[in-house]
């Protein structure tokens, strides 16, 4: 049984008599999907056939080739496995809210599902379809553990502040999954196979980012990646989460972002596992409290992708250090080709840059020293921005906007004495790092020959 606290209806129209079609957006996976499991339990409920669409978006937020790569592969994976149980799979290219309520429309559909983003595009196309749609129209939190709606009615200062309504809610939600339930398909229901190719020639997005070779899409990769992590991983995550060298950091965030893992099947997962406590803690207070505390902040901050967003202290505080003399300036195009001053900021950047990933600890000193060595905080928060949603293949995800919103802009952080160019955000450099990590071995894992450490 699916909880209802994880469901919301997005219009006022009532369930009809139509199939049911599951708008499959964030969450692109078959297992672990609270809204493809609702929608086959309205299929069920109302005795009507089910089938899921994706509305492709030709161009998303910046995205690029490497993006819709990864993307593709993972829906491939996704549309053999609705197939095996009987329910197809149809991509349809165009602005997605009025895509999909035409498409309703014509199919006469009783019911649409979709999951939940609190990114501003993706509610634009829901407001559409909410509109526009003849059928009822719900939305289901398949995201997170607990429904970002339900954590919090507010934005949320800090983790201190929302990890106590998190954890009263934690029980509750932190289920293990049921399987879809199988569903009555008719033949009329049958559809064409996906076309690939030609949605890949659709695309309007900058091919120059290429995609990556070294790192497989899916829910079976991602899958072995959280039993690779549980297995061999998570025992040193405590002490070894802040070391780049140490390579026992979980991995899942693209799968995340692009839904091709369940957070809350990791987190039951992690809590089951023998590792030590304090590394199970660590990871889960990762997984769960900062990842949705990131939801929160996108949910509620319509200026989450901005400078506008921050908070007043920390906005104060830099403007008031905006003229400050800066030891070193680059421009975007600078950062982008890696061409700074300092080995260990280039090495994070050619990491990013080849391989679609950055070392957690390393993007919160890449974005400060963005801050530091940029014209002005607003187009240091624009450029990191830039960068991370056109290399990381967890760009454009709720987590991106709100660390780089941490690191530049002092959001869910408390002011620190006050310093040149930083004001009161909390400052980093290279002998912390030092501190943490060997800084010579992780350069050399990431340096090229333009850029000779
Ligand atoms: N979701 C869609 O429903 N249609 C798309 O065409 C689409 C493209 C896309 C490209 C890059 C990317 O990183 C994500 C993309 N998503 C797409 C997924 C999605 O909507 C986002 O991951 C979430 O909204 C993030 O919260």
């Amino acid at each position: 049984m699916i909880d209802q606290r994880r469901t919301r209806k997005l219009n006022l129209k009532a369930d009809g008599l139509g199939p049911v079609v599951y708008w499959m957006s964030r969450d692109q996976r078959f297992r672990h999907n609270w809204a493809l499991l609702y929608a086959c339990h309205k299929a069920n409920e109302l005795g009507r056939p089910l089938e899921v669409i994706f509305t492709l978006a030709p161009c998303f937020l910046g995205a690029s080739k490497r993006h819709y790569d990864f993307m593709f592969k993972g829906l491939r994976e996704v549309e053999t496995s609705l197939r095996d149980a009987g329910i197809p799979l149809t991509v349809l290219a165009g602005e997605p809210g009025q895509t999909i309520s035409s498409y309703a429309s014509h199919l006469g559909a009783g019911v649409v599902v979709t999951d939940f983003s609190p990114l501003k595009p993706v509610r634009d196309w829901k407001n559409r379809a909410a509109a526009l749609l003849p059928c009822a129209f719900y939305e289901v939190d398949a995201h997170n553990i607990v429904p970002c709606w339900k954590a919090s009615p507010r934005q949320e200062f800090a983790a201190r502040t929302i990890r106590p309504k998190l954890e009263a809610l934690r029980d509750t939600f932190l289920t293990t999954f049921p399987h879809p339930e199988a569903v009555y398909q008719p033949d009329t229901l049958s559809r064409p196979a996906v076309l690939w190719e030609e949605f890949a020639d659709m695309i309007e997005a900058d091919n120059s980012v290429i995609p990556v070779s070294d790192l497989e899409p899916g829910e079976r990769a991602a899958e072995k990646r959280l039993r690779q992590f549980l297995d061999h991983g998570l025992d040193d995550y405590a002490k070894g989460r802040n070391d780049p060298n140490a390579g026992c950091v979980s991995g899942l965030s693209p799968y995340l972002h692009f839904g091709h893992a369940s957070a809350q099947y990791a987190v039951y997962q992690a809590s089951l596992s023998s590792s030590s406590q304090e590394s199970r803690d660590s990871f889960i207070e990762e997984l769960f409290v900062r990842r949705e505390l990131a939801e929160n902040y996108c949910f509620y901050n319509s200026n989450y992708d901005s400078f506008d967003g921050i908070p007043d202290w920390a906005k104060a505080s830099l403007m008031n250090h905006a003229a400050d003399h800066r030891e070193y300036s680059y421009k975007a195009a600078q950062f982008d080709r890696a061409e700074t001053h300092d080995p260990l900021w280039n090495a994070a950047q050619i990491s990013l840059v080849e391989t679609g990933i950055i070392h957690g600890y390393m993007r919160m000193y890449w974005a400060k020293k963005i801050l530091e060595w940029s014209a002005t905080p607003a187009s240091a928060f624009d450029i990191a921005l830039w960068l991370n949603d056109r290399y990381a293949l967890d760009g454009r995800d709720p987590n991106g906007y709100t660390g780089i919103a941490w690191s530049i802009g002092g959001v869910h952080d408390r002011p620190w004495f006050d310093r040149p160019v930083y004001g009161k955000i909390r400052y980093m450099n290279a002998s912390g790092c030092a501190r943490k990590f060997d800084v010579p071995r992780y350069i050399a894992s990431f340096s090229d020959k333009n850029n000779p450490a």
